[in-house]
């Protein structure tokens, strides 16, 4: 589409933001009234979401009484950016199969697969690598946990530090792989290639020359899956605490 998709935009300005903690709680519902700010806001600026997880997930949490997301945003950035949409179309999808290769994605899986077996955790669930299209999820609990189960894990991850310790393993293990691991949730981390964190978003918007771009994101501390994009020379980088946070900043800056 052309540079004028965006011609009833009073600001030449982009506002992009992260989803998890940012737009809703974490892996939760976003709010109605979330909803009716963003309508507002897009009638001043272009907005997006750059999300870690995939679109299916995204959409159960921006979907507020049924609104769907690719519409109500102008890009939607499921998977960093690695699957784009701009005004509800598919325009660009990336691998991590092709990226990686068949044969080095199975020994990464099982390792991946004997570590979680060896990990002495107080409890287990299910889907303990989920397999994306530009990624591969790791969650030592289980994909299947519950919410309190989530916000165990959690509470034990914070004091015991298994992820972290998790990810320096496969670092030690897979040196020349080319892969970054990224903890932005609550129970799992992110494994894709180097350079596909949220930056990679913004190689879909360059050629719109938006004259801002502003990124909202709660995991911006180095090590969270906001910091690439946070602090990236081409964003203006604000950091929330909450969805209300996001709130309170986003009246002050356009309202
Ligand atoms: O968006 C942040 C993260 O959200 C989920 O993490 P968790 O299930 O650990 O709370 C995952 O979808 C993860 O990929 C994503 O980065």
């Amino acid at each position: 589409m052309a540079a004028s998709t965006f011609a009833d935009r009073p600001l030449k300005k982009l506002v992009l933001f992260d989803v998890d903690g940012t737009l809703s709680p974490a892996r939760r519902q976003a709010s109605p009234e979330m909803l009716e700010l963003l309508r507002e806001l897009r009638k001043k600026v272009v907005i997006g979401f750059v999300g870690g997880s995939d679109l299916v997930k995204i959409t159960e949490q921006l979907a507020v009484n049924g609104s769907n997301p690719l519409l109500e945003f102008d890009y939607a950035f499921p998977e960093n950016g690695l699957s784009a949409y701009k005004a509800g179309e598919l325009i660009s999808t990336q691998s991590f199969i092709q990226f990686l290769g068949e044969e080095k994605h199975k020994k990464l899986v099982n390792f991946i697969l004997h570590y979680v077996a060896d990990m002495d955790i107080p409890i287990k669930r299910g889907t303990f690598v989920e397999f994306r299209a530009s990624m591969v999820n790791v969650s030592p609990i289980g994909r299947n946990a519950s919410q309190a189960e989530r916000d165990e894990f959690e509470r034990f991850d914070k004091t015991h530090q298994l992820r972290a310790a998790f990810v320096n393993a496969l670092k030690e293990n897979f040196p020349d792989y080319g892969l970054t691991y990224s903890i932005g949730g609550q129970i799992s981390f992110d494994i894709f290639p180097h350079g596909w964190d949220k930056t990679y978003a913004l190689s879909h918007v360059e050629s719109e020359g938006f004259e801002e771009i502003h990124f909202f994101g709660d995991k911006t501390f180095p090590g969270g899956n906001d910091y690439e994009i946070f602090s990236d020379p081409r964003t203006i980088g604000h950091t929330v605490t909450s969805p209300d946070d996001t709130t309170r900043i986003l009246k002050e800056l356009f309202f």
